[in-house]
């Protein structure tokens, strides 16, 4: 099933379901068992089920008495007087590195280190980084920034695992790891600083919450220019040289989480080496069942 986390003006964010091109305001219909997600995923734990089986119990009974909108009328630039879609209401987002050839080729180039990219890409443990804490996190049709002391930035379209906050895996959902390849490639030490700065995180809107996922997801991006796309792909997470419970692993590995967490897992689209995001570009990230992410960018 698919789920979003919904403003309603002078209410508050409300969780809903994603169903025919409408969202059902399941908050409304079970206040207590929906009031949002990390609520939604605590209850399920309690109950000893998982989410998606949670969810398989409780929606046939709320979907006649819960009101509904329509997904279009949400998908707008948010703002405290109109309904708009939010980012998934998480305590942090983690990130994987390197986990697809084309991103360690891609670090090559740009570093003044290349060695380090080879290295993690074929090591037993992944690179795990964190990357946002809940503040941090955009939404839908929310602004991402460009740093103003950098001049090659990058969107990274990645599939987010979502996991509930005792670490296991419930779902499914599309992210954008913002990058400076200029700062990392001058000292990878400088990662955090190419990774992490106001607007540099997007995550959302839809979580597809189930415990089947598909064999593959489809990853496709598109940068819009003045209405065209500057740049258009598009990968298979088959790509990905791990899987998500091998990198899920180490995130949880003496670790606690401080409730429902997104760990991304890596980049597969990179623009060739003189592509650089500009002011008014607008990213689209679409991911095969889940939906898509979409942010306008600004320069600092
Ligand atoms: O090694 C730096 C970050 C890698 C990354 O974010 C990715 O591969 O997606
Ligand atoms: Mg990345």
């Amino acid at each position: 099933m698919l789920l979003v986390t919904f403003w309603l003006p002078r209410i508050g964010p409300r969780l809903g379901l994603v169903r025919e091109e409408r969202v059902y305001d399941l908050t409304a219909a079970d206040p207590v068992r929906c009031a949002s997600l990390p609520v939604l995923f605590a209850e399920a734990l309690d109950a000893g089920k998982t989410p998606a089986q949670l969810l398989a119990d409780l929606v046939p009974g709320l979907l006649h008495r819960a009101a509904s909108y329509r997904y279009a009328d949400l998908d707008v630039a948010p703002a405290m007087e109109k309904a708009h879609l939010m980012a998934p209401p998480v305590a942090e987002v983690w990130a994987a590195g390197v986990t697809y050839l084309r991103s360690r080729d891609a670090r090559v180039v740009e570093s003044d280190v290349p060695d380090i990219y080879t290295r993690v890409y074929e090591a037993e443990r992944p690179e795990i980084f964190f990357k946002a804490s809940s503040g941090r996190v955009s939404g839908q049709n929310a602004v991402l920034n460009l740093r103003s002391d950098s001049k090659w930035n990058v969107p990274e379209p990645e599939l987010g695992v979502m996991l509930d906050g005792s670490g296991r895996i419930v779902g499914y959902t599309v992210g954008n790891d913002m990058s400076s390849r200029d700062i990392e490639g001058v000292n990878p030490l400088y990662l955090p600083q190419a990774k992490m700065w106001k607007g540099s995180c997007a995550v959302g809107p839809a979580v597809l919450i189930t415990d089947t996922p598909p064999s593959e997801f489809i990853i496709h991006m598109t940068i819009l220019r003045g209405g065209k796309a500057a740049f258009e792909g598009e990968i298979s997470t088959r790509q990905m040289k791990r899987t998500f419970p091998e990198l899920v692993s180490f995130l949880n590995r003496d670790n606690e989480l401080l409730g429902p967490t997104v760990l991304l897992t890596g980049t597969c689209l990179v623009p060739d080496e003189s592509f650089t995001l500009l002011e008014g570009d607008v990213v689209e990230i679409a991911i095969s069942g889940i939906g898509t992410l979409r942010n306008p960018i600004h320069q600092l």
